[in-house]
């Protein structure tokens, strides 16, 4: 068993008349918006015209939705914009109808599961995969619901398998898997969304014939084109592929000095024909730096292997790049690709599996971080230029992008209620409402979840909307401080532990002594502020104008540096540490106020995910703290016991 998420309005039959311009349609996305319409208890007793349009401006997946109580007309130019338009006018009706006309504003609005075939998920915090198990795909009813649900917040591509492509997933292009891919790529299209997978970019070594994956060598592509004529032929609604190469152990291209480029070509090359998409990762960084090295910063990796590549891939090619430079901490600087790559698609990788900011144990609604994202000038056209914002560059708007959008690594599983932590769902309807919309506010998203989800009880609404919007925030002040990052366990990236990748061979470092922290990225460091567009590297270049949440990320500083505030570096990160745990106090006190507000088992389900985040949040506090204090045998001003 398992909960409905936001969709929680069927009832057999609400007796909605559904009318249809063209009632003898077979397409499947129209039978399933007049599914949807006529399960929607919000619409008894009313009438909706579905109407296909020639209007041009809502383009393939867009919608008009107007009328009055009891008629209303869902118009689209397309079959899945009457599939979305059923979605959204149901929501309307729960939050409160008003006319809309609305078209996405990114190509593609993707989720990415690092699921394993085997069951498992890679970072997975809400149970097992619910796509495979012992090797095989499975297809069920709550294949369906998930498909469903995805398609009511505008998700159009999904990738099922981990890019870390190993074992039996390296076999899920063969032929004894693709009856199963096809079912579920058909089940997805009817609720339009594109099926992707992760590959292996080394598939042909395995070849006795080729031995080999170098991606100039006529063999491969061979091989390629002839395996993607095998598979599309198959499963011709297949979006395309995600590759990780040059990864964290992943085979890729530098294995025969080829360019990142040529490992692409090749195979988006092979795909064309079938109109399939590449998506290619550029998580690619050297993961055994040697803590004698200096001059290395992985920040620095993904510019410094892409940047040069610009206007060589080719253009069903698109770059997935992380949202920052590092990978997935509570805060980073944006990635310093974004913008500066006008002749090569790219995408941008959000991660709501909350893998460093809590595991989905803790409450992290991630939307306001987003949207911090997605705002950043990045300046692509100069300063004070128009449409460079990240969420420009990453809606094709700036450079014009034939391919381009946001995508996500996914946070369900097989729990029962799919994201472990019940309000972790907020971060699943956010980032699809995000993509759809990204000039969506952080406050309106958290309001319409909800309300969509719990029903229109004011006090529910205010109760759990505090707690979300408070909840990034605190998150951030229990953690590493100022923009450091990485303090935390190596290998299960949860709980506390400053040292831990000092000393590990993972080779990312936070360099603390008794007098100072930080890595030195400006010029007299290893350059990293530079890499980004002017007005940015001059403020990133010198401490004074670096905005201070990112100040540790940027510079190396003594802990008597004194902040804007007038506190010093230590004593920030004392006062930081104590009110996080405060702030998850006041969080848990929030929403203890909502007994009898909710349903009793989602309400235990949360209160005890609470209660382990709040001794959580005094055991960061202290671990933090009292490693700081013992490296600087600093006094708290306030007094508080240090450890
Ligand atoms: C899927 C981090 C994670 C890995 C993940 C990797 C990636 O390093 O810890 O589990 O691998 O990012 O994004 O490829």
């Amino acid at each position: 068993m398992y909960t409905k998420l936001w969709l929680d309005y069927e009832t057999n039959d609400s007796g909605v008349r559904v009318l249809f311009d063209d009632p003898f349609s077979e397409d499947r996305k129209i039978q399933n918006a007049v599914k949807e319409l006529k399960h929607c208890r919000f619409l008894k007793d009313k009438t909706v015209c579905l109407r296909i349009t020639r209007d041009e401006s809502l383009g393939e997946e867009g919608y008009h939705i107007y009328g009055n109580d009891p008629e209303y007309t869902i118009e689209a130019a397309s079959e899945t914009g009457l599939l979305y338009g059923a979605f959204r006018l149901i929501s309307l009706l729960r939050l409160g109808f008003r006319e809309v006309c609305e078209v996405p504003e990114n190509r593609l609005r993707m989720l990415n599961h690092w699921d394993n075939m085997d069951g498992t998920i890679e970072r997975g915090y809400s149970g097992n995969s619910f796509f495979f198990e012992n090797n095989e795909l499975i297809i069920n009813q709550r294949t369906e619901d998930y498909a469903r649900c995805l398609c009511s917040i505008g998700i159009n591509g999904v990738v099922i398998n981990n890019v870390n492509v190993k074992d039996e997933a390296c076999r899920l292009i063969d032929d004894r898997h693709l009856i199963q891919v096809k079912k579920l790529s058909e089940l997805f299209s009817s609720y339009g969304v594109k099926l992707f997978l992760s590959l292996n970019y080394a598939a042909t070594m395995e070849d006795e014939r080729i031995q080999s994956a170098d991606p100039l060598d006529p063999r491969v592509g061979l091989w390629w084109e002839r395996k993607f004529d095998e598979i599309y032929e198959k499963v011709p609604e297949l979006g395309g592929f995600l590759v990780k190469a040059d990864s964290e152990g992943r085979p890729g291209p530098f294995t025969y000095e080829r360019t990142q480029a040529e490992g692409a070509n090749m195979l988006a090359r092979a795909l064309k024909k079938h109109g399939g998409i590449l998506v290619w990762r550029c998580f690619v960084y050297n993961c055994q730096q040697d803590w004698r090295d200096l001059k290395t910063d992985r920040a620095r990796a993904s510019y410094d292997y892409f940047h040069n590549l610009d206007g060589c891939f080719d253009d069903n090619v698109v770059l997935q790049i992380k949202n920052g430079p590092m990978d997935f901490q509570v805060r980073e600087p944006v990635s310093p690709l974004f913008g500066q790559m006008p002749h090569t698609n790219q995408m941008i990788e959000f991660q709501i599996a909350q893998e460093y900011t809590g595991q989905q144990r803790h409450v992290c609604y991630l939307i306001p971080w987003f949207k911090e994202v997605l705002e950043f000038e990045i300046c692509a056209k100069g300063e004070n230029s128009r449409d460079s914002k990240v969420k420009d560059v990453v809606s094709g708007k700036t450079f014009d992008y034939k391919i381009s959008g946001m995508c996500a690594v996914a946070n369900t599983g097989s729990d029962e209620n799919w994201t472990g932590h019940d309000l972790a769902a907020a971060n699943l309807y956010g980032f699809g409402r995000l993509a759809f919309d990204p000039e969506l506010s952080a406050e309106e998203i958290a309001s319409e979840w909800i309300r969509l989800t719990y029903g229109n009880n004011e006090k529910v609404l205010q109760n759990i909307q505090k707690i979300l919007m408070m909840s990034w925030p605190a998150y951030e002040k229990y953690n590493a401080p100022l923009g450091i990052g990485w303090m935390v366990t190596p290998s299960v990236h949860y709980g506390p532990d400053p040292d831990g990748y000092e000393y590990s061979k993972w080779g990312t470092y936070h360099k603390a002594d008794c007098r100072a922290i930080g890595v030195e990225r400006n010029a007299s460091g290893t350059g990293y502020a530079g890499l980004y567009l002017e007005p940015n590297a001059s403020m990133y270049e010198n401490p004074e104008t670096t905005p201070e949440e990112l100040l540790l990320f940027f510079h190396r500083l003594p802990y008597s540096y004194v902040l804007k505030s007038g506190k010093t570096l230590i004593q920030h990160i004392y006062d930081t540490h104590f009110e996080g745990a405060e702030d998850v106090e006041r969080m848990t006190e929030l929403f203890r106020e909502l007994r009898g507000l909710i349903e009793e088992k989602a309400f235990d389900r949360i209160e005890k995910r609470l209660e382990h985040q709040l001794w959580h949040s005094k055991e960061w506090r202290d671990v933090i703290n009292s490693y700081f204090y013992r490296k600087t045998l600093i006094e708290d001003e306030k007094g508080r016991k240090l450890y």
